[in-house]
């Protein structure tokens, strides 16, 4: 009798054991789950009214310590929200910035507190066009590579874009 009821404890004290492994291989591939899924995609998170796709960092030769960062600001909401701050750390200054035209024809860039993505409307930054400029690089940028960039916005949300190293030619 003292010998089944031993056993039968073990049992009981072998299954519990058991559950409880199989519960915290459900909560880590959970976790894993959730940690990976901003990684993907910037568009996965949630509370934003602003869908980020195409970032990219142009490749530039390893002396080069200056290059930009394109992409689509898509605004989902019915108020016009401006980008107001970008920061990467892998530049030591981040700025936003705008290309023109000039009246004599000559291409210039300059810094700009702000720009608007209108509403239900999208903003491309793109090549001689509104960018995000990473100047003083502290490291080589890896081509196929991602880094992330933080972006502000004027509704106080921020989020994070993986941007993907390339050529970019126009
Ligand atoms: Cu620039």
């Amino acid at each position: 009798m003292k010998l089944v009821s031993i056993v039968a404890s073990l049992l009981v004290a072998i299954s519990t054991q058991a559950m409880a492994c199989e519960d915290h291989a459900k909560n880590t591939t959970a976790q894993q789950t959730s940690s990976q899924a901003p990684a993907l995609s910037a568009t996965a998170q949630l509370n934003t009214a602003i869908q980020i796709s195409q970032p990219r960092i142009r490749a530039v030769a390893e002396a080069q310590k200056v290059t930009g960062a394109f992409m689509v600001l898509s605004n989902t909401s019915d108020k016009a929200l401006d980008l107001v701050a970008a920061a990467s750390a892998i530049a030591n200054v981040t700025e936003l910035h705008e290309t023109t035209m000039q009246a004599n024809g000559v291409m210039k860039m300059q810094k700009i507190e702000t720009m608007t993505i209108p509403a239900k409307g999208t903003l491309a930054l793109k090549p001689g066009s509104y960018h995000i400029m990473l100047i003083n690089l502290n490291q080589t940028l890896e081509k196929g590579k991602a880094y992330p960039i933080q972006l502000s916005f004027s509704d106080g949300s921020t989020q994070t874009v993986n941007a993907t190293v390339m050529d970019i030619t126009h």
